[in-house]
């Protein structure tokens, strides 16, 4: 089994930078499609302070149609590959087990799978083959009907149990509870203030003795919160990285394993921020 990395190692929480080799993400969709802007920019997130550099190939938009395998590992594995090759720490962002399967073979180190094993039948074992760090985050369903699944009496609770069930269902094919990383998924069949309660309660994730990884970056939930008074128009996605390293700050103060942004110079500096006042305190 492959080691996680952790605190350590950065003496604080993580850092993860994210690129999107997708034509529709919602907040940097088109950016990074072309594989040579997509390394180009996966070194300047390393170089700017990323621990680990998650690339996707699948837009997890709100409504988004999902690609074709074959598409998603077109775009994925060229990055993945050079990355590697530059000694850059890289996840791969997938529901397929077969791009992820290929993605490790390519020397990915950790898989994140925003339906933590749930879209791909066959995503358990090939997480139990390859031993790599998984990310198990909390999903509900394809991002086309998502919105319509946010129904809650306690999110925090009801989050937490849903996440412990897909655990325990990937353990059970083999995966050792050792390599799982937990998500409260954040925006994925969650309206506004389920992303508010849970980023509140990361304390609570505890209880699954596993690190918490926290993605908030860019999020719908900021936009609204940083709408324009005058037309009540959400901010815009690119304009909410000051919000994201603020929400950054929050996760490593409660503990967050990692943190996984758009922006890095600025969640960067934050978990620096945070481990210096831990430092201070003792
Ligand atoms: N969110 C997105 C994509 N991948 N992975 C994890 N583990 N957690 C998330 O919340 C998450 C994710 C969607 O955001 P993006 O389109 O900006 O990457």
């Amino acid at each position: 089994m492959d080691k996680l990395p952790g605190v350590d190692d950065w003496g604080r929480c993580g850092v993860m930078g994210i690129v999107n080799v997708t034509p529709d993400s919602f907040s940097d969709g088109g950016l990074w499609l072309d594989p040579g802007r997509a390394v180009a920019h996966g070194l300047r997130l390393a170089a700017q302070g990323a621990d680990i550099v998650d690339v996707g190939g699948e837009s997890t938009r709100p409504g988004a149609v999902r690609v074709t395998p074959e598409e998603e590992t077109r775009r994925v594995l060229p990055v993945v590959r050079a990355l590697v090759a530059a000694g850059v720490a890289v996840s791969v962002d997938t529901m397929r087990a077969d791009v992820a399967e290929a993605a490790v073979d390519c020397g990915a180190r950790i898989i994140n799978d925003v339906s933590g094993g749930r879209a791909d039948p066959r995503m358990a074992s090939v997480v139990a083959r390859t031993g790599v760090p998984f990310v198990v985050m909390h999903w509900r369903g394809q991002s086309a009907g998502m919105d319509e699944l946010a129904e809650y009496e306690d999110v925090v609770a009801e989050a937490i149990s849903e996440v412990a069930h897909q655990m325990a269902v990937v353990v059970s094919a083999g995966v050792d509870l050792d390599q799982l990383v937990v998500d409260p998924g954040l925006g994925f069949a969650k309206g506004r203030e389920d992303d508010w309660a849970l980023l509140a309660r990361l304390d609570a994730w505890a209880a699954l003795g596993r690190p918490v990884l926290v993605a908030a970056s860019r999020k719908r939930f900021l936009g609204t919160l940083l709408a324009d008074p005058a037309t009540g128009e959400p901010r815009p996605a690119r304009a909410r990285d000051a919000a994201t390293a603020a929400v950054s700050t929050l996760a490593a103060v409660q503990g967050a394993w990692a943190v996984r942004v758009h922006d890095v110079p600025g969640t960067a500096d934050a978990v620096r921020v945070v481990a210096a006042l831990r430092a201070a305190a003792g």
